[in-house]
């Protein structure tokens, strides 16, 4: 989020779509009616199915899934058409004004660029014209034909309110009114926040769905504003921290990239990710990226990491292509994996196409799980009837089980939504022989330390050299490790201009403005730099005091960037300094400095000086046409979903899915077709269960007892199916049998020209636990990832129906 939970609260509208918020947030989902109620916000949800959110808000309308690119585009241009934008805002703190290269093109679903080959886009010309100076060039006045702003009213010319109704299947009136009311906060002391979570994420469109919204909220000029934002719901309770750590295969903690082969040396690595500014005098606080990279190499190798030996940048893995788990499992099932370590993660329920992730695990000389329970990976193996029909005399992956804690059983900080780090502390011991995970990867890890000393091996400098002074190695503290992450002074810190000394060699930082690229300083995380500070755990703050009443309150826990509640802060404000909407004065500028209901979120520049509020960005603006970073294009497009139910895309028959997405050629010949597999599948989660674990639990095992799917009571007129009658949903990938629930709840939509009726599939259910056992959903779903992300397409996919 760039906001957070409580921020929500604020907002004059609530725009829940692309996500269930009242069924899977229950609890933070208090913060939207504090608004409707509090507030006398409108709460509005666009949906395929009307869900519980949809029972509470003030207006609702369906939407076919996979759509809502056509959808956004339609309301900005709604939004452009009507002048209802925040022109000032838009002039001066977005890319509006930029003029992109002339070489740049967009025609029949394709941007320049394109590699049909392998499937991927060269994108040198999507970018700025640049003047001598390297800086981008400018056309204040906005009638340049290439500045972006034309071009992207050209772009989105296409997405007409009957565009938008016939791809979409939403009733022209329906879209009409939701831009109305969107259109409604683009005024300076109105804002609107979209709730959104997987029904934009898992689609092989998924991080252009959330771009297109992320420039309705440049136009609208609510982005750095309370109430207003870009607030993905995150999943898993730490899932945030994950991300912040740097845990997926090509990222390196606080959101530095793992070095590729095409880097094969430090100065190389260090020159392709600090960017220079794109507009004369920006903050560009990528910037600092050395200071960053090297201060985290210091906290990995320590005394190890030297000017002379690049800090370690040959210990790090560099790689050659993306290893998403798709990829993993792709290699799997291609017999080039010998082990798999698979911790606190159930694939065989939880990934697509259960068929392909089973017959990959069997390819496997060995699988370690590290969980608290039994999860249908450890036990893929067994032979469970039509549910999991496979030959264990067959399979000779030999499975490692071991029992760990769960996060209520050991003390740490857990970064939510909102990108707070709240520690908790441990609820109870652990039962029988679990331990947490630290212990058991630091054990693994000593281990093979100990046989790298005795007998030697390949590559071994990343593990002898690695730090690892814990008090107990075995079984580092959590409070050591925050403490590492945080980072500290290797020797006296001095500020370059005066000579003062900032931190004294051996104490703890207060600020990544410490970090220094020269060995001095060691940070395992960059953005956390503050969270553990000399005056202690910052995280443990329980201080809820709110003076401002804007729920930013300060002194409870500790957000990343130091402390600051709502990112992109400067930009609540004019460009003179004075906030758009005093009733949400987040900071302002008293003559002197920046203060107020936030930290500042800005270098200490005075309003006037011409720097933008996007400091992360080496021109400071907002950007409304993304250069060089999406996989598909600056702009959004529309692509139908890989599995489409309309066998065309009605802008661009020549290019029907995302051009750049993530598929492998297998895959592609395991789509289904419409003609066999008619209705739009769509999967999802119900309140009363978490994933694949509360079935282990009987209270949640009584409140959910049965696997079930949904259909619309038209479709299940038409297909002689009764409430309570047993269905067979099937895909080009295998069958689930559960209860059909027929329901006024899922409308059949009108879209191209034809009937569109979609299925809902909730995902809860398998083969181990306490509740009865049912079919694993993701039998049905398709091997597809979104282009940047690699996100499976979980939300929209062919199935057919029948009564069994
Ligand atoms: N009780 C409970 N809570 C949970 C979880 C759980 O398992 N149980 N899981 C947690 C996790 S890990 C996550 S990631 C979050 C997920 O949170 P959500 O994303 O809110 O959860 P889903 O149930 O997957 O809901 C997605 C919603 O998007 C809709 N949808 C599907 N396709 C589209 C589309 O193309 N466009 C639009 N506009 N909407 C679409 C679906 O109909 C559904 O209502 O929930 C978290 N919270
Ligand atoms: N079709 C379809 N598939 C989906 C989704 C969907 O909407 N539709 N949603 C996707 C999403 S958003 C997600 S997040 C994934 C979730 O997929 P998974 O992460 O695979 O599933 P979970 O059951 O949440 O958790 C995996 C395991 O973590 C274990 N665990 C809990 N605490 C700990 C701990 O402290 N340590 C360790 N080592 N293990 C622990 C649990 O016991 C559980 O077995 O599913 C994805 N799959
Ligand atoms: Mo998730």
């Amino acid at each position: 989020m760039t906001n957070h939970w409580v921020d929500i609260k604020n907002a004059d509208l609530v725009i829940v779509m692309g996500g269930n918020a009242a069924e899977a947030h229950p609890v933070g989902f208090r913060w939207a009616m504090e608004a409707k109620i509090h507030n006398g916000a409108k709460l509005i949800v666009i949906d395929p199915r009307f869900t519980r959110t949809a029972s509470v808000a003030d207006f609702y309308t369906p939407i076919r899934s996979g759509s809502d690119i056509a959808f956004l585009s339609g309301v900005l241009l709604y939004l452009i058409n009507n002048n209802k934008y925040n022109r000032e805002y838009v002039e001066a703190y977005t890319n509006a004004n930029l003029i992109v290269r002339e070489d740049y093109s967009f025609d029949d679903g394709l941007f320049s660029g394109y590699d049909a080959v392998n499937r991927k886009y060269d994108k040198t010309t999507w970018n700025y014209e640049l003047d001598e100076k390297g800086f981008a060039k400018r056309d204040l006045t906005l009638t340049h034909p290439r500045c972006v702003w034309n071009l992207l009213k050209e772009h989105v010319s296409r997405y007409t309110p009957e565009v938008v109704s016939n791809i979409c299947g939403t009733p022209k009136d329906d879209f009409i009114q939701v831009c109305e009311y969107i259109a409604a906060t683009s005024v300076k002391d109105k804002t609107a926040s979209f709730l959104y979570a997987l029904g934009w994420t898992q689609h092989s469109v998924g991080a252009q769905n959330i771009r297109t919204m992320a420039m309705i909220q440049l136009l609208l000029g609510n982005m750095g504003m309370a109430g207003g934002g870009v607030n993905a719901l995150r999943g898993h309770s730490n899932i945030q921290g994950l991300t912040d750590l740097g845990l997926l295969s090509q990222s390196l903690p606080g959101y530095m990239t793992l070095p590729n082969e095409k880097q094969p040396d430090l100065q190389t690595y260090l020159a392709a990710n600090t960017p220079k500014p794109l507009l004369e005098g920006q903050v560009n606080y990528w910037g600092n990226y050395p200071k960053f990279f090297v201060s985290m190499m210091k906290a990995f190798f320590g005394d190890k990491a030297t000017a002379e030996n690049s800090w370690g940048y040959d210990w790090l893995p560099k790689w050659d292509k993306g290893y998403d788990v798709l990829q993993y499992f792709e290699m799997m099932n291609q017999g080039k994996v010998n082990g798999y370590l698979c911790q606190g993660f159930n694939p065989v329920a939880s990934f697509p196409n259960k068929n392909k992730v089973i017959a990959s695990l069997s390819k496997l000389k060995f699988l370690v799980t590290i969980d608290p329970l039994n999860t249908e990976t450890s036990n893929f193996w067994q032979n469970h009837g039509e549910i999991n029909d496979v030959d264990p005399s067959k399979i000779q992956t030999e499975v490692f089980r071991l029992p760990s804690t769960c996060f209520a059983e050991e003390n740490g900080s857990i970064v939510n939504s909102g990108r707070w780090l709240q520690w908790h502390w441990k609820g109870a011991d652990a039962p029988g022989e679990a331990l947490n995970d630290g212990e058991i990867l630091a054990g693994i890890f000593s281990r093979m330390r100990h046989m790298y000393q005795s007998e030697g091996g390949a590559l071994p400098e990343q593990v002898l050299n690695m730090t690892w002074n814990y008090q107990t190695p075995d079984n580092p503290a959590p409070e050591e490790v925050a403490m590492e992450s945080n980072g500290k002074a290797l020797q006296d810190v001095v500020d370059p201009a005066t000579g003062a000394v900032l931190v004294k060699k051996g104490q703890q930082l207060s600020s990544f403005a410490q970090l220094r690229d020269d060995g001095t300083t060691s940070s395992g995380c960059w953005i956390f730099a503050g969270s553990w500070t000399p005056d202690g755990n910052q995280m443990a703050r329980r201080d809820n005091a709110d003076p401002s009443g804007l729920g930013n309150t300060l002194g409870w826990a500790w957000a990343w960037p130091l402390n600051r509640r709502i990112l992109y802060n400067r930009a609540s404000a004019d460009p003179a300094g004075k906030p758009w909407d005093e009733k949400r004065r987040l900071i302002s500028w008293d003559g002197a400095k920046w203060s107020g209901a936030d930290i500042a979120d800005y270098s200490t520049a005075a309003p006037g000086t011409d720097v933008g509020p996007f400091i992360m960005q080496p021109e400071g603006l907002g950007r409304l046409f993304a250069i060089d970073k999406m996989a598909e294009g600056p702009f959004p497009e529309h692509y139908e979903p890989f599995e489409t139910p309309l066998g065309t895309n009605p802008l661009h028959p020549n290019v029907v899915s995302n051009p750049a997405a993530r598929v492998f050629k297998g895959d592609l010949e395991a789509m289904g077709k419409h003609d066999k597999f008619p209705y739009v599948g769509t999967t999802y989660r119900l309140t009363e269960h978490f994933h694949y674990w509360t079935k282990h639990a009987v209270l949640n095992a009584i409140a959910q007892p049965e696997q079930f799917i949904e259909i619309g009571e038209k479709l299940a007129n038409s297909l002689g199916i009764a409430h309570g009658d047993t269905v067979k949903v099937s895909s080009n990938r295998g069958f689930i049998k559960a209860k059909a629930v027929v329901t006024k709840r899922i409308r059949q939509l009108d879209v191209n020209g034809q009937k569109v009726d979609t299925i809902g599939i909730p995902i809860h259910w398998g083969y181990e636990g306490v509740a009865k056992k049912g079919f694993i959903a993701n039998t049905l779903t398709p091997f597809v990832g979104d282009a940047n992300t690699q996100t499976p397409e979980f939300k929209a996919f062919l199935v057919n129906v029948e009564k069994v």
